[in-house]
């Protein structure tokens, strides 16, 4: 009798969550997301996040964009003659049923000439472009280190 409640109760959480699944159609899906906060006129900064292919094919982030910045490049990070460097790449693959992490020294937005200076706790909108052609907004609050 226990046990079958229990299922009951799965097969009701499972119908509460469906349209909510429904609704939820985009395949990338973007979590965490934080810019770090530079010095006062800094022209540029770091924006990290982690972004999930929900998929089953892969899926390249080609552009991202925001109000908040003039320009946004994606970089990696690559050690050359043992110096840590960035350099820019065109897009970035995230694979089927993957989660590629942006983080501090490794892959990363690059956030340049803020339309206005952003100090930790302000909120700053993007918007990412698929292959896929998929559009999907988040935000990010800025942080100090
Ligand atoms: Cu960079």
């Amino acid at each position: 009798m226990k046990l079958l409640s229990a299922f009951f109760y799965v097969c009701l959480t499972l119908l509460t969550l469906q349209p909510v699944l429904a609704a939820d159609s985009a395949t990338l899906q973007v979590e965490n997301a934080w810019v770090r906060e530079g010095p006062p006129g800094m022209p540029m900064m770091g924006g990290f996040m982690s972004v999930t292919n929900n998929s089953t094919g892969d899926v390249s982030i080609t552009r991202i964009s925001s109000p908040a910045f003039k320009s946004i490049e994606l970089h990696e990070t690559i050690m050359q003659d043992g110096m840590a460097k960035m350099r820019e790449v065109s897009e970035l693959r995230i694979p089927a049923g993957q989660t590629v992490v942006l983080e501090p020294g490794g892959k990363h937005m690059m956030l340049f000439n803020p339309v206005k200076p952003l100090k930790a706790g302000d909120t700053v909108t993007f918007q990412l472009s698929g292959s896929d052609d998929q559009r999907v907004e988040f935000s990010a609050s800025v942080k100090r280190r």
